[in-house]
This record gives C-alpha cells, sequence and structure tokens, in this order.
C-alpha cells in the first residue's frame, strides 16, 4: 500500500472512530423528529417500551404500529419487537374491540369517545404490565400511538398513564389553494406537492409523510384544489389520480375532497347551463358524484367558491346562495357526502361596506340548506387581514352549520419569512363572546356545535405546504400548520401550551431553549401587526401580491380593493366609520357586542380604526393621540423584530446550525421588511395628519415618493 493511501486509509479510520456528528437538521421532520431522548429518560420509558403488540392487521392498524417502531427507535434507542400478543412486561397493546379480543376483554370506556378518540392506560394483562391505546374506531388508534409518542419527545411520565380524548370538531380540513400546474394560490412555500403528471402510477413517498403529519394532529381530511378552481380535476382522467391520493391517505384517517367550478356542467360536461333548477344539470352532478364515489368509496364531498371574485355561482342563473349548494349536497348526499359552501362573497356593484356583505347574503339564508351543507365563514369579515374582529355570522345561523375557515398560510402576514405564530390570533377569534343566544357563548362553540347543536362541524385551515424541503417555506411555520390542527382537534386548547408542545417537539426539551422559543412566538402576532396595521387598520398590502405596504392606493377598479378605502385617512383624521352614523356594520354584532365595538370609549384600541373614524388628535386608551400612538406601535413592532433577533441568536449554542442560521436569515428580512412598512405607512399617513412625530421617535429616512416608487413585481404565491 502506497503512502499516500495509507494515510487516507488512517483518515478514514479516525473519522469513524470520531463521535458521530448529528446529520443537519433542514425541517423535513416537522415535530416528528424523534431525536433521542436523554440517558435519564431512556431508563425511566424503556420499560414501558418492550413490545408492540397489535393482535388483528389492517393497513391503519399498521401505520399506527410503525409509527410506534420508528419513534421508539429514535426516541429510545430501541426496537421494540412486532408481537400478535402480550408475552412480557412493558408492552403497548393498540387496538379496537373489534381488532383485538385483549383490549375487548378489558372492557375499557371507549363508548364516550365516539369513532375517532382513544384512550391510554397502564394496565395489567395477565400479570403482566402493558400500556393499552384503544379506540372505537382504527383512527383512533393513530391519534393515540401520536399521542403517546408526544409525550416521550415532551418528556412527560408513561407508566401510570389514564388518559383519553376525542375530537371536538368532526371535519378537520387542509383547504389546499393549489392549481393544477402546481403553483400555489398564496403559497409561499415552493410547488404544489401533487406531481399530477406522474399521478397515479408514480406516488410520491412524500405523500405517505405528509399523511403522518396530518394525522399526527388530527387532521382527518384535505382539499387538495384551489378553491379558484379548475373544472378539469373533475374529468375521469383527474379522477383517477386523485383516487391515488385517496388511497395513500386512506390509511391515515384522511379523505380527500375537491373544490368544484360550480358552471362544471357547461365546463367540461357540455351543458349550455350550469343552472342549478335545471334538470339537466341536477343529473349531470348527480352523475358526476355517483362516478366519484365509483372509486373514492369514501369521498368526502365539495368545497365551492361561488359568485366571488369571479367565480361562477348560482347567481348567474338568478339563483340563491342555496340553491346551488343544495344542489350539489343533494348529489353527494346519498353517499354520504357533505358540502362546504364558502361564505366568502362580496360584490362591486353593491355599494353595502365589504364588512358586511357576506352577513347580510348569508344570514337570510338560515335554515335554508340541506342538512349536509356546511356554510365556510372566514374568522373575519373582511379577508385574513392580520387582526380581524370575530365574524358576525358567528352566532347568527342557528339553523346552517357553520364552518370555521382559517389561512395557515400567511399572506398578508409576512409570508413565509416572517416569524409569525398565529396561535395568539386564532385563540382571540375562538374565545371571542358571540352573546349569542346569551352571554358566554363563544365562537369556538359555535364551530363546535354545541352552541347550536349543529349536525356537521367542519374546521378549514387554508394551507401553508408546498414541496419545500421544510414544507412550510421557513421553520416556524410549520408551528402554524401544527397549531391549526391541535386547535381543529380542540378549539379551547390554549395558545401557549400549543407553541410550547411544538417548540419541545420541533427545537428540544432544554428550558433554555423551549421559554425563549415560546416568548418569542406568543409576541410575534401583535408584532406584525404593530407594524403592519395597528389600532384596526387592515388592507394596507401592495396590490395584487399584498406583498409591502401600499396604503396610498387609491386606483383600482374596485373601489374595496384600494387600501384608500380601508383607511379613510385624511387631513381630519383617519378610521373606518361602522357605527350606526356610518355603515352600521356593528348592528350585526349581538347587542351586547355592538354596544362594546360601536363606543369610542369602551372599543378596544386594537380595533378602534376597524370600527371609527376618528380625528388626529383623538385619545386612546393609551391617553395618547391617535396619531401618537400610531408612531409608538409601528415603532414598536419594528422593535419587537430586533428583540426576536437578540433572543434567536442567544440560542446559537443550542441549535442545529442549519436551522438556526436559517432563521436568523430570515430575521434579518423580517426586520428590513418591518422597518420598510413603518417607514412607507407612518410618512404617508404624515402627509395626511400633518402631525410631528412624538418625542424620542426619529421620521423615517426617506420621502413618500420613495416608499411609492418600490415596485415587487415577482413577489411569489400571486
Ligand atoms: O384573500 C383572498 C386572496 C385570494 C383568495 C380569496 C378567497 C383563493 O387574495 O387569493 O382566492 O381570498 O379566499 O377566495
Amino acid at each position: 500500500m502506497s503512502v499516500p493511501s495509507l494515510i487516507r486509509l488512517l483518515f478514514l479510520l479516525l473519522l469513524a472512530l470520531a463521535p458521530a456528528a448529528a446529520p443537519a437538521e433542514d425541517g423535513y421532520d416537522l415535530w416528528l423528529r424523534y431525536r433521542a431522548v436523554e440517558a435519564e429518560w431512556q431508563q425511566r420509558y424503556r420499560p414501558q417500551a418492550g413490545a408492540i403488540v397489535t393482535e388483528g392487521r389492517s393497513p391503519t392498524i399498521d401505520a399506527a404500529a410503525a409509527e410506534l417502531e420508528r419513534g421508539l427507535a429514535g426516541l429510545l434507542g430501541t426496537s421494540p419487537a412486532r408481537a400478535g400478543a402480550v408475552a412480557g412486561d412493558g408492552a403497548i397493546l393498540l387496538g379496537t374491540p373489534r381488532s383485538s379480543a385483549t383490549v375487548a376483554r378489558l372492557d375499557l370506556p371507549l363508548a364516550p369517545l365516539g369513532e375517532e378518540g382513544y384512550l391510554i392506560r397502564s394496565v395489567t394483562i395477565d400479570g403482566r404490565q402493558a400500556t393499552v391505546i384503544a379506540a372505537n374506531g382504527e383512527s383512533g388508534l393513530l391519534y393515540g400511538a401520536f399521542r403517546l409518542l408526544r409525550l416521550i419527545q415532551t418528556r412527560q411520565p408513561i407508566d401510570r398513564l389514564d388518559l383519553s380524548d376525542r375530537p371536538a370538531i368532526q371535519h378537520r380540513l387542509l383547504n389546499h389553494w393549489d392549481n393544477l400546474d402546481r403553483s400555489v394560490e398564496r403559497g409561499y412555500a415552493g410547488l404544489s406537492l401533487w406531481d399530477w403528471q406522474k399521478l397515479p402510477e408514480y406516488r410520491d413517498p412524500r405523500y405517505v409523510d405528509y399523511a403522518r403529519a396530518n394525522a399526527s394532529i388530527g387532521i382527518n381530511g384535505t382539499v387538495l384544489n384551489n378553491v379558484n378552481s379548475n373544472a378539469d380535476i373533475l374529468t375521469a382522467p383527474f379522477l383517477e389520480k386523485v383516487a391515488a391520493l385517496a388511497d395513500t391517505f386512506r390509511p391515515y384517517g384522511i379523505r380527500v375532497y375537491l373544490s368544484a367550478r360550480f358552471n362544471a356542467p357547461m365546463a367540461i360536461g357540455g351543458l349550455d347551463t350550469a343552472d342549478p333548477l335545471d334538470p339537466r344539470v341536477r343529473a349531470w352532478w348527480r352523475a358526476k358524484a355517483d362516478e366519484i364515489y365509483r372509486i373514492i368509496p369514501d369521498f368526502g364531498g365539495f368545497l365551492v367558491k361561488a359568485n366571488s371574485e369571479g367565480q361562477p355561482g348560482p347567481q348567474d342563473f338568478g339563483r340563491t346562495h342555496a340553491d346551488g349548494a343544495n344542489m350539489l349536497a343533494e348529489a353527494v348526499a346519498p353517499h354520504g357526502g357533505i358540502v362546504m359552501w364558502r361564505a366568502f362573497v362580496y360584490s362591486n356593484e353593491q355599494p353595502e361596506d365589504r364588512a358586511r356583505q357576506a352577513y347580510s347574503e348569508f344570514q337570510p339564508l338560515d335554515g335554508r340548506f340541506r342538512d349536509n351543507v356546511i356554510v365556510q365563514v372566514k374568522n373575519g369579515a373582511i379577508d385574513f387581514q392580520p387582526r380581524e374582529p370575530f365574524h358576525p355570522l358567528f352566532g347568527a345561523m342557528p339553523e346552517t352549520p357553520l364552518a370555521m375557515e382559517l389561512q395557515i398560510t400567511k399572506e398578508y402576514l409576512g409570508f413565509a419569512t416572517h416569524l409569525v405564530y398565529l396561535g395568539t390570533m386564532w385563540e382571540e377569534v375562538l374565545d371571542a363572546d358571540t352573546f349569542r343566544p346569551s352571554a358566554g357563548t363563544t365562537v369556538a362553540e359555535v364551530i363546535d356545535g354545541s352552541a347550536h347543536d349543529y349536525r356537521h362541524t367542519v374546521m378549514a385551515g387554508v394551507a401553508n405546504i408546498g414541496n419545500d424541503r421544510n414544507w412550510s417555506g421557513s421553520q416556524f411555520d410549520q408551528a402554524n400548520w401544527f397549531a391549526y390542527g391541535r386547535l381543529a382537534w380542540d378549539p379551547q386548547l390554549g395558545a401557549r401550551d400549543i407553541a410550547e408542545e411544538w417548540a419541545r417537539m420541533t427545537w428540544g426539551n432544554d428550558p433554555a431553549l423551549v421559554a425563549p422559543i415560546v416568548e418569542m412566538m406568543m409576541g410575534s402576532h401583535q408584532a406584525v401587526v404593530d407594524y403592519m396595521t395597528p389600532l384596526g387598520l387592515n388592507h394596507l398590502m401592495a396590490t395584487g401580491h399584498h406583498y409591502g405596504p401600499g396604503p396610498w392606493v387609491d386606483d383600482l377598479e374596485r373601489e374595496d380593493w384600494n387600501p384608500t378605502y380601508f383607511h379613510r385617512a385624511d387631513g381630519e383624521g383617519i378610521g373606518f366609520d361602522r357605527t350606526a352614523s356610518g355603515s352600521d356594520a356593528v348592528a350585526q354584532y349581538a347587542r351586547e357586542v355592538a354596544a362594546i365595538f360601536g363606543d369610542r370609549a369602551r372599543v378596544p384600541d386594537d380595533f378602534l380604526l376597524w370600527f371609527h373614524h376618528v380625528p388626529w388628535d383623538h385619545r386612546t386608551r393609551s391617553g395618547r393621540t391617535v396619531w401618537d400612538e400610531l408612531v409608538v406601535r409601528y415603532s414598536r413592532g419594528v422593535e419587537a423584530v430586533r428583540a426576536m433577533q437578540r433572543q434567536w441568536a442567544a440560542l446559537a449554542p443550542r441549535v442545529d446550525p442549519r436551522r438556526h442560521t436559517e432563521v436568523s436569515d430570515f430575521l434579518r428580512i423580517q426586520e428590513r421588511e418591518a422597518t420598510w412598512w413603518r417607514d412607507a405607512c407612518l410618512v404617508y399617513f404624515q402627509s395626511l395628519s400633518r402631525r410631528p412625530f412624538p418625542a424620542g421617535y426619529a421620521p423615517p429616512a426617506h420621502d413618500l415618493d420613495h416608499y411609492r416608487a418600490i415596485r415587487t413585481p415577482y413577489a411569489p404565491g400571486n
């Protein structure tokens, strides 16, 4: 052997002996990282992880067992054997009373758990100590398996367990705004995961990881295509592709749904009308539904955006939203399907305040929908703005199940680069008191059906998922996917608890890591509101792509697309008067709520300019004038981002370098953009208020023309 090859050999030998460096993490594993627990926890957990016992088999039982195998192997470094019977101490028994005679024999209190709930208990089986994960339905086993893993991932004891859980909402769905060419409307995480061109033959293994991630947080349905939909998805070749995805997701308890284009009978069916009362149109949809259910027997149903932003709908034929929804509902009813009909409608011909239009259109239709129709309402009345008061429809349609639609993807909240945890925003809406029918009836209770005894309950989240390695476009945006799933399962959960759970699973359990991460997350939504749209301002974004500030824009074709429509600032004051002296949108809320929002002295500062037009010198609750308060809040928002930068920098020794660097770099983008937002908005508003900057606050670096001249034509997601 030559000397150089000897040196090489020695070098390789040394390398092999060096302690193995952990592979660079890129975020692909999400919150399912399953990195090894600390030695003392290994000691505690291992006795409970002797074997994984399943008496019966099925794709879902196998998926649950495989996840336990994978998780325990990573977390505990053991590979518990899969067994068909409890043979020694430490078994994890997984089964329904149907799949497992042992589970049936244990006679556990499963009745209150429904089909998807689960129970986990430390038990003794024939003298052997075991942990049983039991459920009525197999998806409950999957949820129970993920729960057990989560206990370990967050370092909770598992030796004396007695817990159970069930979802509060039946249909916990992702809505993908994915187009058939793989572009994603409002998507900031790469292309669509669905590789239509290679389906149905090629099933990207990533589809399974997608399903695992969703199952781990309880999501049980996915609408595959954009609500601005293309009728081609309903043609036979595409339905075969959809069926392949449905087959892949089924073991994970996930059903597929499709967005249906209302005029599909014309676009792909050769009819000359899509009138929902025309018998030929009804027959076409019934046949289409039959065709879908033949190949996807558990197809979930349709989601529809109709007569909204140019989409076709029943009003094109002189019919109502109820006529349109009921026709589709009739088509899927024999198969057990549902129709989710979106209430996001507004029309330019209507001089009515845009915030009022959905309520005006839908509230009078209460009780006119078939019983498998759910009306899907965004969390606020305008459009996923950084902060909106809860939508007045919640509580106002007792005879019609209402779904809540949240936007996980951050169209109006800094895209994927800004660190913004949405859990707190969603919690704020879910906890809001509708006062309908009486005080204490929260939005969450409307959505989970308890307030009005809804027959169907649905939560929908517009997905932030694409084919980026980290799935969501940034490490921290994964938290929003996670939080959405957890809240859809249980809308009463606290945003802080969810953040902590996610932080532990995603970054590690070191308290010196968890505490600052949770703190960053908990303050991040208020920060973005402050530097973009404080005090109840909204829709100040630049045109089309909604990236960056454009509060001066006043020349768009529709009045209610212009930021100036929403802020109404002039030399005298600022804000949209939605009280009785203005559009009276407050009257759409319960009397008690209207009394608060409609009163300048009682409305929270966070919603002041949403409901009121006030003079620049109006005193906010802080004691400062509205102008000074704007300056303070915009500046505070930027400062909050800088504080996050410092907090994150201090965590460098505790976080793997690749993910740490990515987050640091994104925070730099956020700091630059937050500053841009603050400066552009303040320079613009000052050109109207003509007030000086309060002491201690420096005026922006440039003049208004500078900010107005900034163009960003290639912003993603448009
Ligand atoms: O927020 C707006 C978006 C549109 C979207 C629409 C909707 C899918 O800018 O991109 O279209 O809402 O929710 O229908």
